[in-house]
């Protein structure tokens, strides 16, 4: 039926303005009159604010947007300070970590010390943002989950930008600042250590992206199918077995023979979903420090065939430049 294939929410919760429960002492309010919003209520909660910002919050954004601004206004004097020219070349605009004969250490500001310094600001706010979620878990009594699954995407970011640069002893190692210069460098990335798809970290890691984004889209979609009988309500049918849950989990007993429960489906999601970054750190912090060539590494393994006595042997690329280690 088309009225259940909409993107949208098709209902308005329209409840009376409720600003939450009361807060204890503290220097710190809720900010912004809370209001009804016909939009938000087509994509979530029509009710917008208010928010509780608190010193961590404060924080998290001063720092952000001043690496924010540092970023941009980097890309804009690459441009020699031509707004039209900053809109039009935005996406290939980027500001470079230093040049590999700086090592760590600290570079002139227009030659990476700006990248070092944006660096700097943006873990601060991140980390800062991490916890405040860890602090607002804490205050509403709930566990503290979405926390710990951003601290796996936090991972992967500092084991790029921060934890690899140091093993490496290098920040010429690190990520650029930059839409398409952040793809370059994972693409040479690949190449300068030997192709990434004999990574087994990177293996897995992609086998938990896909495991959580097909898990998402079952979920979403079972849930999605019982609607009707209310089972976007999940709370209430937790207790309340017997019509929409039950269907949607004999839905899958009879389509493959097994089923998740209301609860295992949400830990099969989480884990997916942390498992991916957290894998991936894990595969990116072992290349050129512990594996300085994938395809070499798999052809010892016997993962992959070495290339046929035809072709001259594959050199080790490492073994050419004039790297940093
Ligand atoms: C939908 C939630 C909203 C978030 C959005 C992203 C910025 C950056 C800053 C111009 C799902 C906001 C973007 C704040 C603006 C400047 C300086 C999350 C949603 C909409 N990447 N990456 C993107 C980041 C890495 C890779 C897009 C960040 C690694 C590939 C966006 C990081 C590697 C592709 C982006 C980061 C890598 C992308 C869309 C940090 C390996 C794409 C992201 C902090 C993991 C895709 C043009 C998205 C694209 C894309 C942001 C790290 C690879 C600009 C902030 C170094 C192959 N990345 N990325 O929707 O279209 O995420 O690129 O680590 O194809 Mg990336
Ligand atoms: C980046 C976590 C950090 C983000 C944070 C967010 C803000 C702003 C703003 C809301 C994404 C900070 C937010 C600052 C917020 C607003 C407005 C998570 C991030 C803290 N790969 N690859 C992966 C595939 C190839 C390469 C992972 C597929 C090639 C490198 C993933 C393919 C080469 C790296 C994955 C493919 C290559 C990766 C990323 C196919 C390029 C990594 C997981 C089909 C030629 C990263 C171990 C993720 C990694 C990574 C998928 C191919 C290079 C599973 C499907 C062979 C260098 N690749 N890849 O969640 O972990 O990222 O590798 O070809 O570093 Mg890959």
């Amino acid at each position: 039926m088309a009225e259940y294939q909409n993107i949208l929410t098709r209902i308005q919760v329209r409840p009376p303005i409720y600003p939450g429960v009361a807060l204890p002492g503290g220097i710190w309010k809720r900010s912004g009159k809370p209001f009804l919003n016909y939009w938000a209520g087509w994509f979530g909660d029509a009710q917008i604010g208010p928010i509780y910002l608190g010193t961590t919050g404060v924080f998290s954004l001063v720092f952000g947007l001043i690496a924010f601004n540092i970023i941009g206004l980097n890309m804009l004097a690459s441009v020699n300070w031509d707004p039209v020219q900053f809109i039009r070349l935005l996406p290939w605009l980027a500001l470079e970590p230093p040049a590999a004969e700086y090592g760590l250490k600290i570079p002139p500001l227009n030659q990476g010390g700006w990248w070092l310094m944006a660096g700097f600001f943006l873990t601060v706010s991140i980390l800062l943002w991490w916890v405040r979620m860890y602090q607002r878990s804490k205050a509403l009594g709930i566990g503290p989950h979405t926390a710990w699954a951003f601290a796996s995407a936090i991972w992967l970011y500092l084991v790029l930008g921060f934890i690899r640069p140091l093993m490496m002893g290098s920040w010429s190692e690190a990520v650029p600042f930059g839409i398409f210069p952040h793809l370059d460098w994972t693409a040479a990335f690949s190449l300068r250590y030997g192709n990434l798809f004999y990574n087994p970290f990177h293996m897995l890691s992609i086998a938990f992206l896909y495991g959580a984004t097909l898990l998402f889209a079952m979920h979403a979609g079972t849930i999605l199918s019982v609607t009707r009988f209310g089972g976007d309500r999940e709370v209430e049918q937790i207790v309340d077995r017997g019509t929409a849950s039950e269907r949607a989990a004999l839905f899958w007993r009879w389509t493959m023979g097994f089923n998740a429960t209301m609860e295992s489906i949400h830990r099969w999601a989480w884990w997916c979903a942390v498992l991916c970054t957290l894998t991936g750190g894990i595969g990116i912090l072992l290349t050129g420090t512990v594996v300085d060539n994938w395809y070499l590494w798999a052809v010892k393994h016997g993962v992959a065939p070495a290339y046929p006595a035809v072709y001259p042997p594959v050199v080790d690329p490492a073994t050419l430049m004039g790297g940093v280690k």
